[in-house]
């Protein structure tokens, strides 16, 4: 199955992606992602200028030794760049070892451990009254588990809070938008926010957060002893995790779960938290973390140590990725849960899918492959659009984490 052509395709239905496309001698195509938001056109460098070339002739049956080839070969390891640009190419080879057995991928991974794969859905709003409210119509919607993300009084605005109703896309402009950020008040809006939803809810839906990496660790261990009697499924990304020993003391101040590593590119960057139980889910993705093959290996290594996976699916993640994540989820046995942010209907235009949400849960069909398809003429009636994610600032000016 020789690899003949390999195009980068990047688009913009909405919002931008990267997709790698290869070609087979015996007429296949593979699809992988390639997106990294806000710095999109890195990625498609690296693949165009320094990957493609080395993939013209070679077997797409040899998954891993591509994946080693690319890793080691590069001398130049790890980081968001290299690590997406790798996992674009490891899933078009899957998709195409999997469209070549004419079986869905989660076949080949050791075929389903699970009927579906729960997902958690976005709800937002400016107060805890509208957030709430959105909360409830997903659970309407089905959905087992939701994740809240409520405005702070004080604050203009926030992470995760739409400014257009039901789709939220954080890097919005040609140049960063600045927000102010006071820890102080985010910290005594989230308990009312879960005591609210709690009184509407009620206990059998699961209820998530996401800090998006803002706090001290006394202040995320606060936090998580505050949010107890809610019993949350998980609060996210409580510190920036590039100290992971900060850890410890988050866990020794709560019992609320704890997830992490959505811009975690390898099974370095995980190691500390998982070896050390220090989190309850892992959230590397299959697009930053070098994809399906590299993914796997994370996965084994927190099934060891009770950890289980909790994928990043947010809309900056194709459904290329989706679909990859789903083949993944489905065959994983430590599997905890999926994030689903649903795509605009322009984005799943140009991206066609074998997956489908029912009940709560997403399954990624039986289509051979991935499942997934980029309509490259679609595609290519979007250029790409510059678009950064915000930058944070505390009310004193001086920058914070975003
Ligand atoms: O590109 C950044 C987004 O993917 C991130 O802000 C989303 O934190 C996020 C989440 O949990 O979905
Ligand atoms: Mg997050």
């Amino acid at each position: 199955m020789t690899i003949t052509a390999a195009r980068v395709i990047t688009t913009c239905p909405g919002r931008n992606f990267v997709t790698l496309k290869l070609e087979t001698r015996g007429g296949l195509t593979g699809v992988g992602d390639a997106t990294l938001n806000g710095r999109e056109l890195s990625v498609a460098s690296y693949l165009v200028d320094h990957i493609v070339p080395l993939l013209i002739g070679r077997d797409a049956h040899r998954v891993e030794d591509t994946w080693q080839y690319l890793y080691k070969g590069a001398y130049w390891r790890r980081g968001p760049v290299t690590m997406s640009a790798i996992a674009a190419v490891d899933m078009a080879l899957w998709d195409l070892k999997a469209k070549a057995a004419g079986l869905p991928l989660y076949q080949l991974l050791g075929g389903a451990c699970r009927e579906n794969v729960m997902v958690y859905g976005h709800a937002n709003g400016v107060t805890v009254e509208e957030t709430v409210a959105e909360a409830k119509r997903y659970a309407d919607l089905g959905y087992r588990a939701i994740r809240l993300q409520s405005g702070v009084p004080g604050l203009a605005s926030t992470y995760g809070v739409s400014k257009t109703f039901g789709y939220y896309e954080p890097a919005d402009a040609a140049l960063p938008t600045e927000n102010l950020w006071s820890s102080e008040k985010y910290l005594r809006s989230v308990a009312p926010l879960f005591e609210a939803a709690r009184e509407t809810l009620g206990w059998d839906v699961h209820l998530l957060h996401d800090i998006h990496h803002r706090l001290t660790p006394m202040e995320a261990g606060r936090l998580g002893k505050d949010l107890e009697p809610y019993r949350p499924f998980w609060l996210e990304d409580p510190t920036p995790a590039e100290n992971q020993a900060a850890f410890r003391q988050i866990r020794q101040h709560t019992t609320t779960p704890i997830a992490v590593g959505e811009i975690f590119n390898t099974i370095w960057d995980c190691k500390q938290l998982i070896e050390e139980q220090l989190i309850d889910y892992i959230r590397a993705t299959v697009v930053h973390a070098g994809g399906i093959t590299h993914l796997r290996r994370i996965a084994a290594l927190a099934d060891l140590y009770g950890v289980r996976t909790g994928c990043h699916g947010a809309t900056d993640l194709s459904p290329v990725s989706m679909a990859a994540a789903l083949h993944f989820d489905l065959s994983v046995p430590n599997f905890g849960i999926q994030e689903y942010m649903r795509h605009t209907a322009e984005t799943d235009a140009v991206f066609p899918h074998a997956y489908s949400f029912a009940d709560g849960a997403l399954h990624p069909g039986e289509a051979p492959g991935l499942g997934v398809d980029i309509d490259e003429a679609l595609a290519a009636e979007h250029p790409y659009r510059p678009a950064y994610l915000p930058v944070n600032r505390l009310e004193d000016g001086s920058m914070h984490s975003w």
